[in-house]
């Protein structure tokens, strides 16, 4: 047993469960600096439109797609980065391309004509990408209504915020999902803020999870800090979406430590109150964990071979050419008789 900074004791890591953390900690990191050197290109004038940011809030989508097969689905908001590059396996051939949509090239992964908010990979089967609070909720339970009808095993993800929690849309894909019991698992990433909004204000009953019962579906409400916990616990979920297609309501407590987007100081919220939260910093613990599992050495070169990614994905993103002016039609409405999952 070894003794952590808190002074609780933690159990060590077996040698499996070490290797997944690593793995969980390299992606983590690399979303972090992608999006720190995406923030600076947006400083710099490269990167325009809207950029939401979810620096604070990586172990959620990385712990929670790290639980999923990689046929399964993934369907999220306007702060999807992270989800999208995690979908994919961070690769660097993902990096390249989010960050090239992002800068609006042709080689982005929307062919640069949808930018920050509408990132698409029909490949890692990664749907989006939606900047309507909530409206993406019913798409995804569409999507796992998709596999049941189907007969296909393939469990639908979806991410959305707190905000979008008193929608109309949320109850409507919610009550859906709990009725014709489909294998999707929502997630509410509960970063305390919609935009500048805090949740007491927007939620009269703050557990979230709290809703489930309304709607036939399971719960599960956990902190977002230990990024072996999300996957654990998300796991749980998506084997009962799989085996039984019973859909699970989840709320994972994050934090942003950033503005909601790029033009968004963050005045709102105190200089303690996002200290305190950094302290939380599930990227922080995890390299806390690795340092005493297996020593800083072996996560020097990770971390010098992702610095070097993301050096590569920028050059690669400014040295790519502009979005196709005639390629603005494509994609708008789908083709009778093609599937859009294979686009
Ligand atoms: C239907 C709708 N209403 C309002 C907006 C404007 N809007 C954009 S983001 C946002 C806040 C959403 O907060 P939350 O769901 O908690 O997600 P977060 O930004 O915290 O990740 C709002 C109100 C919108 N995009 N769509
Ligand atoms: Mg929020």
């Amino acid at each position: 047993m070894e003794t952590t900074e808190a002074n609780q004791v933690e159990a060590p890591l077996s040698e499996e469960r070490t290797a997944l953390l690593k793995e969980l900690y390299r992606q983590m990191l690399l979303i972090r600096r992608i999006e720190e050197a995406s923030a600076k290109a947006y400083a710099q004038g490269k990167i325009g439109g809207f950029l939401h940011l979810g620096i604070g809030q990586e172990s959620v989508c990385v712990g929670a797609i790290a639980a999923l097969r990689p046929t399964d689905y993934v369907v999220a908001t306007y702060r999807e980065h992270g989800h999208c590059i995690a979908k994919a396996g961070g690769t660097l051939d993902v990096c390249k391309r989010v960050m090239a949509e992002l800068f609006g090239r042709d080689t982005g992964i929307s062919h640069g004509l949808g930018g920050s908010m509408h990132l698409f990979d029909s490949k890692h089967r990664f749907l989006g990408g939606y900047g309507i609070v909530g409206g993406h909720v019913p798409l995804a339970a569409g999507v796992a209504f998709a596999s049941k009808y189907r007969g296909e095993p393939d469990v639908t993800l979806c991410f959305f915020g707190d905000g979008s929690v008193p929608q109309g849309a949320f109850h409507e894909g919610l009550t859906l999902a709990g009725l014709w019991k489909l294998p999707v698992v929502f997630i509410c990433e509960n970063n305390q803020y919609a935009m500048g909004t805090p949740l007491y204000r927007t939620l009269a009953v703050p557990d979230v999870t709290e809703r489930a019962s309304g709607y036939a579906v399971a719960r599960d409400r956990f902190q977002g800090d230990d990024v072996l916990q999300v996957r654990d616990r998300i796991a749980v979920a998506v084997e009962r979406a799989r085996t039984e297609h019973i859909p699970t309501l989840i709320e994972v407590e994050t934090y942003r430590f950033r503005g909601h987007s790029m033009s968004d100081p963050g005045t709102y919220r105190t200089k303690e109150e996002i200290e305190t939260w950094k302290k939380r910093d599930a990227i922080l613990i995890a390299r806390q964990r690795l340092v005493r599992a297996i020593g800083e050495d072996a996560l020097v070169s990770l971390e010098a071979s992702i610095k070097a990614q993301v050096q590569e994905a920028v050059h690669f993103a400014e040295q790519s050419p502009p979005a196709d002016p005639a390629r603005i039609w494509d994609h708008i409405y789908a083709q009778p008789g093609t599937d859009p999952r294979r686009m």
